[in-house]
C-alpha cells in the first residue's frame, strides 16, 4: 500500500522523540473526570466547566488552536462510572454563550437529556446546570453539547462517557479509547469560524482538513504482541464518517454504539462509523515486534489515508491466542412485532435530491428558498427547526411526528430518499436494528445511530418505555440544524 496522507494535514509530522513515542502508547488514557464532590460506591459525583481553551491539536511547536472545551482541554474529561451507579454532574457554563450537556446513548429521564427548547431550557453564560441520572447500561457513550452543535461541537465541546460492567470483564490487557474528530483549519492554523455554510449544509456536511484522535494529530501507539485490547472508537466528528481498516490484523466488533454484540468481524474488515457512533473492538496484537501496521479511513477510497500506527515494541507479552472477552448484554426491553406501532419516516432534501418544497413554520416553501434560508432538510415534508432561543431561529414548539403511549413496542422504516449519507439518532432510547438496505440484519444489534446509505431503508424496533419528548435526528450536525429532527413522543 502506498503511504498516504491525511487530507491537507496543514503541518508535517514532527519528528517523535522518545518520550512522545512513550506518551504516545497511552493515546487511550485521556485524562479522568475531576471528582471534586465526594462520589461513594452508589454514586458518582463530578464538576464539568465550558470553558474557551487552548488547545495544541498539532503538538508542541506549532500554534494551538483556539477552542471551546470541558475543563480546559478536547476532547473533554473521560467521565467513568459503574453500571449501576448514579452519576451527578455539576455543570457550569463559562462560555461567552448558551448551551447545554446531551448524554448520547444513555437511557436516562427526559428532563436530563440536554436538549435546549425541548427538555430543559439553555444554561446562560455564567449559569449552572446539575445533571443526575441512573446507568442502567454499560458501554462506550460520549458526552456533547446540543446547542447549535454545528458550531459547538465543532468548537470542541464533547467527551468520552464510560460505563463499566457492573461485573468486570476478564480477558484484556489494557484498554485504550480512541475519540476521532475532524476540524476544518484555516490556511493560517486557526480554527474556521465560519459555521452553517449553505454548500456544507446543503450536501455532506462540515468536512475537515485535519483528523485527530483525542484531541491531537495521531501518534503511533505502542502494542506488545500478544496483547489483548479492549479498543473503544467513538467519532466525534461533526460530518466525517471513517471506515477503519486495520493493515495486519483482523479486529473482532465487540459492542456497538455502547451495547455487546456477537462478537464478529466487521463486514469488508472495516468499521464504519458515522459522526455520533461508536464501537467497542477487540484487537489482538498479532503483528511482528518491531514493525509498524497503519490504521487507514477508506470510507472515500479516493481520499483514503493514514489515520494513525501501531508501533510495536520489541518485546512481546505472549502467542496470540484468539481468546474472546465475553461482554454481558444490557437490560433493554425487548420489543415484540405483535401489535408494534409501525410508522414509516422519510427522510427528504438536500442538493440532487427529488424534494420540491416543505413546510417550515406552517408554511409550504420552495426547496431553493429551503437552501437559500439554510433549511434543505425535511423529515416527512416538514422541516425541523431548532427552538433554542438562537438568533435565526424561530419560536415554534415542534409537535411530533409520531406519539406513542408509554410501554408499546415501535417499528420505525427509516427511508433515505436523498443522495447524501445520514446517520440517524434516536434519543432517551435503544432499538434493534432489523433490516437495512433490504436484507435481515442477522445480529439485529442495539443501537442509538443508524448510519443510513444514500437512497437507504433500514427497519429499527424498540420499546417505547421512556416517557417525554426526545429528539430524532441526523447526527451531520449541519443536516440537523439544516432541518433533519423531529421529536418522538412517549406519552
Ligand atoms: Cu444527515
Amino acid at each position: 500500500m502506498p503511504p498516504r496522507q491525511p487530507p491537507s494535514t496543514p503541518a508535517a509530522v514532527p519528528a517523535l522523540s522518545r518520550r512522545q513515542l512513550l506518551a504516545a502508547g497511552g493515546a487511550g488514557a485521556l485524562l479522568s473526570a475531576c471528582a471534586l464532590p465526594a462520589s461513594d460506591g452508589r454514586t458518582q459525583r463530578v464538576q464539568l466547566v465550558a470553558q474557551p481553551a487552548e488547545v495544541a491539536l498539532r503538538g508542541a511547536g506549532q500554534p494551538p488552536v483556539q477552542a471551546w472545551s470541558y475543563g480546559g482541554d478536547v476532547p473533554g474529561p473521560t467521565i467513568r462510572a459503574r453500571q449501576g451507579q448514579r452519576l451527578e454532574v455539576e455543570f457550569v457554563n463559562r462560555l461567552p454563550v448558551p448551551t447545554t450537556v446531551h448524554w448520547h446513548g444513555l437511557r436516562l429521564p427526559n428532563a436530563m437529556d440536554g436538549v435546549p427548547g425541548l427538555t430543559q431550557p439553555p444554561v446562560e453564560p455564567g449559569g449552572r446546570f446539575r445533571y443526575a441520572f441512573d446507568l442502567p447500561d454499560a458501554g462506550t457513550f460520549w458526552y456533547h453539547s446540543h446547542l447549535r452543535g454545528s458550531e459547538q461541537v465543532e468548537r470542541g465541546l464533547h467527551g468520552v462517557l464510560l460505563v463499566d460492567e457492573a461485573q468486570p470483564v476478564a480477558g484484556f490487557d489494557r484498554e485504550l479509547t480512541w475519540l476521532v474528530d475532524d476540524w476544518r483549519l484555516a490556511p493560517d492554523g486557526a480554527l474556521d469560524t465560519r459555521f452553517l455554510q449553505p454548500h456544507d449544509v446543503a450536501h455532506a456536511g462540515r468536512l475537515g482538513n485535519l483528523v485527530t484522535v483525542n484531541g491531537r494529530l495521531p501518534q503511533p501507539v505502542v502494542l506488545r504482541r500478544g496483547e489483548r485490547i479492549r479498543l473503544r472508537l467513538v467519532n466525534a466528528a461533526n460530518a466525517r464518517i471513517v471506515a477503519l481498516q486495520f493493515d495486519g490484523h483482523r479486529p473482532l466488533v465487540l459492542a456497538l454504539d455502547g451495547h455487546p454484540v456477537v462478537p464478529h468481524e466487521p463486514p469488508r474488515g472495516r468499521v464504519v462509523l458515522g459522526p455520533g457512533m461508536r464501537a467497542d473492538l477487540l484487537l489482538e496484537a498479532v503483528g511482528e515486534p518491531g514493525r509498524r501496521y497503519a490504521v487507514g479511513d477508506v470510507f472515500f477510497p479516493r481520499a483514503a489515508y493514514d489515520l494513525l500506527e501501531l508501533a510495536y515494541a520489541a518485546e512481546p507479552l505472549r502467542a496470540p491466542d484468539g481468546r474472546v472477552p465475553v461482554l454481558a448484554a444490557n437490560p433493554v426491553p425487548e420489543p415484540v412485532a405483535e401489535g408494534a406501532l409501525r410508522h414509516v419516516l422519510t427522510f427528504e432534501g438536500g442538493m440532487m435530491g427529488a424534494l420540491h418544497s416543505a413546510t417550515l413554520d406552517g408554511r409550504q416553501v420552495p426547496f431553493m428558498e429551503l437552501a437559500r434560508r439554510g433549511t434543505p432538510w425535511a423529515i416527512d415534508g416538514v422541516v425541523g427547526a431548532a427552538h433554542d432561543g438562537h438568533a435565526g431561529h424561530a419560536g415554534h414548539a415542534m409537535a411530533p411526528f409520531l406519539t406513542v403511549p408509554r410501554g408499546r413496542s415501535v417499528e420505525l422504516v427509516l427511508r433515505n430518499d436523498t443522495r447524501w449519507f445520514h446517520p440517524i439518532h434516536l434519543h432517551g432510547h435503544a432499538f434493534r436494528l432489523l433490516r437495512q438496505g433490504g436484507r435481515d440484519v442477522a445480529q439485529r444489534p442495539w443501537l442509538d445511530t443508524v448510519l443510513l446509505a444514500p437512497q437507504e431503508e433500514a427497519t429499527v424496533a424498540f420499546v417505547a418505555d421512556n416517557p417525554g419528548d426526545w429528539m430524532l435526528h441526523c447526527h451531520v450536525l449541519e443536516h440537523h440544524e439544516g432541518g433533519m429532527m423531529g421529536v418522538l413522543r412517549v406519552a
